[in-house]
């Protein structure tokens, strides 16, 4: 593992901006770490791949989860790390306590580097993924280190509930005391809420930066949250800012559920590779044409 490969000629290409993500294994290839990767793939990534824990599940729902060693985590990062330059992280579901601990000190080697945090507590299928202590050290660990938390409402609600709310306070004020805990800033996101159309909005330490508003589409989808977090990571190791990152990595998804097939019994999933099958009837029909 340590010996160094002469290169071969011609010279190597130069590599796509690489994206190390902390994620779990979802074997249906709906959310988790297959999620991330097709996702930072198809928008001209490399990813390095962490695995925080394995899954049991399909497309209808989980059935246990595993948690990876901590000193595992560890190992896989340091070891592709010391290897090769990031562009940005991106963490989903981190599996345990120590986990989190872990994560939260190899980041903190990097602080350069933009880090996009998907706080995953449950699917969206309503299966618990993080437990209390879990959320803590989130809070505590990865919050005060995170350039782009993505919660959607129900997880910035209980991220941010505090012991003497009587009611749970608004999104905005959620994302102001999430902001508060040391992110940079943080999308909620609005699939879960009761409104025509999902609105998703951008905050920053000043407020509201920008807010999308997206047709609702049929159907129910697993890993949207995944796509979404991996699409803005791979914004950002593309160059684009904060705002930007976040409106086209939104356009990407939407599209991507659009496209959404249903493999299975259960949910759809998102064709995070929608560019390379639209169409692609057409073309074959064009080309017996000509
Ligand atoms: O969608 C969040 C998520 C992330 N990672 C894994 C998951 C899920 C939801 O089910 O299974 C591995």
């Amino acid at each position: 593992m340590n010996q160094i490969v002469p290169q071969k000629s011609p010279a190597v290409q130069a590599a796509p901006p690489i994206v190390l993500v902390f994620a779990a294994s979802d074997p249906s290839g709906g959310a988790g770490i297959q999620a991330d990767i097709m996702t930072l793939s198809s928008m001209g990534c490399h990813p390095l791949s962490v695995i925080t824990a394995v899954t049991v599940q399909d497309t209808l729902g989980v059935e246990a989860v595993l948690p990876i060693d901590a000193d595992w985590v560890e190992d896989q990062a340091r070891a592709v790390l010391e290897d090769m330059p990031v562009a940005a992280f991106k963490i989903g579901l981190v599996g345990s306590v120590e986990n989190v601990s872990i994560i939260a000190e190899i980041v903190s080697d990097y602080p350069d580097i933009p880090l996009v945090f998907d706080p995953v507590l449950a699917s969206g299928r309503g299966d618990e993924l993080a437990n209390d202590e879990v959320l803590v050290a989130m809070r505590e660990m990865l919050l005060p280190q995170t350039t782009v938390l993505t919660p959607n409402s129900m997880e910035a609600r209980r991220l941010a509930e505090e012991d003497d709310d009587e009611e749970s306070p608004d999104l905005a004020i959620c994302a102001q005391r999430l902001i508060a805990e040391g992110c940079e800033y943080v999308l909620v996101t609005g699939t879960h809420e009761n409104t025509a159309k999902v609105i998703n909005t951008l905050h920053g330490e000043n407020g509201q930066i920008r807010s999308d508003r997206w047709d609702r589409l049929p159907g129910s989808y697993h890993g949207s949250g995944c796509t979404l977090a991996s699409a803005i990571a791979a914004n950002l190791a593309n160059g684009l800012d904060v705002a930007d990152a976040v409106r086209d990595a939104q356009e990407y998804t939407w599209q991507a559920l659009a496209a959404g097939f249903r493999p299975g019994m259960g949910q759809f999933l998102p064709d995070r590779f929608f560019w390379a099958r639209a169409g692609a009837g057409e073309e074959d029909n064009d080309d017996a044409a000509s």
